[in-house]
């Protein structure tokens, strides 16, 4: 509608190809709202639930979406922002693949009168102009999650605790706040002791051949804090190819809890995992109609998750949307 007053402001003949049904002068068909949204790409089995759930919901809306995948690079991103301005898309959504970088090209939008949302993960910029809501998890609960159940793990017991951490893509808002929550809660703990940290970008290759360093290295380790699920898979192959016992010989704590992780959870190779539900369609869709029809949005809306145990992941197992 707010584009369609622009349109018509324009003179007649635009404002009558406009009513003519030739769309709202923005990117989209007729008039249905067009949501510009550039994913990350395509690294987990999060992401991959994550996509579904946005592609799904936009359809169910009748939202026409335009999607992008980054391939993980933050100039693609960047790029296909800019190309929904040049659409003059309704609403751009995207989940920011690093937390730093973005105000230029968020001015952009600004400037061009296009709503912005944030999914999934945060940006450092104070400039919080720059959108209208950000919709996701809290990465510090969730590391500080997984911190408390490895001191209750651990109760009573004095002997240093040795544990090897996976942490997720540098600079991604999950990777900073799951790293920062985890150690602001072991820190109580002299006995926990990080003695390997190392990026596997969120990937099972990444898991697998990082832990593969890190069992050459440190023949002692105890526990492993994976940032997601994915990469404390990959670990697990290098775990029992190493003759090693996933679950017993090395505790296991990731977060997500995808369908593979908890299968993995059930079985016994992982002992913790930590949810984080890439289900965000259903809320993204209607805060992008809000916005579009300029009604006030929360600037965040934090998603509903919960933690599992491997007897909760056998029960919880059948019904797991994702
Ligand atoms: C978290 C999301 C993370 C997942 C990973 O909201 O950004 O990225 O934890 C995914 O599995 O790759």
């Amino acid at each position: 509608m707010r584009k369609l007053m622009t349109v018509a402001a324009l003179g007649g003949l635009v404002a009558a190809s406009a009513l003519a049904g030739c769309g709202d002068g923005g990117g989209g068909s007729g008039d249905s709202l067009t949501l510009g949204f550039s994913q990350v790409g395509a690294e987990s089995g999060w992401r991959t639930a994550n996509t579904k759930s946005i592609q799904e919901s936009a359809k169910q809306a009748g939202i026409d979406l335009k999607f992008s995948d980054a391939q993980g690079k933050q100039e693609n991103q960047i790029k296909a922002i800019r190309s929904f301005i040049t659409q003059r898309v309704d609403v751009i959504a995207f989940s920011p693949v690093v937390e730093s970088g973005w105000e230029t090209v968020l001015k952009e939008a600004k400037d061009a009168d296009i709503p912005v949302i944030l999914t999934d993960r945060a940006i450092d910029s104070p400039d919080k102009s720059l959108y209208k809501t950000f919709i996701g998890s809290d990465f510090v609960l969730e590391g500080k999650k997984a911190g408390e159940w490895l001191v209750k793990e651990y109760e009573g017991q004095d002997d240093p605790v040795n544990i090897a951490e996976l942490q997720g893509t540098p600079g991604a808002a999950p990777a900073n706040d799951r790293k920062a929550g985890f150690a602001d809660v072991i820190k109580a703990e002299p006995k926990f002791k990080v003695i390997a940290s190392q990026t596997g970008d969120f990937t099972r290759t990444g898991g697998k051949q990082v832990m593969e360093t890190f069992l050459k290295a440190h023949p002692d380790i105890d526990v492993l804090y994976a940032h997601n699920d994915d990469m404390g898979l990959g670990a697990i192959e290098a775990i029992e190819a190493a003759g090693k016992k996933p679950g017993t010989d090395i505790k296991i704590i990731t977060v997500d809890a995808v369908h593979d992780g908890m299968q993995a959870l059930a079985d016994g190779k992982i002992n913790y995992i930590v949810e984080c539900s890439p289900l965000l369609g259903p809320q993204l869709m209607d805060l992008a109609k809000k916005v579009n029809a300029g009604e006030e949005v929360p600037q965040r809306v934090l998603t509903e998750e919960t933690t599992f145990t491997q007897d909760q992941a056998q029960e919880a197992l059948p019904d797991r949307k994702y």
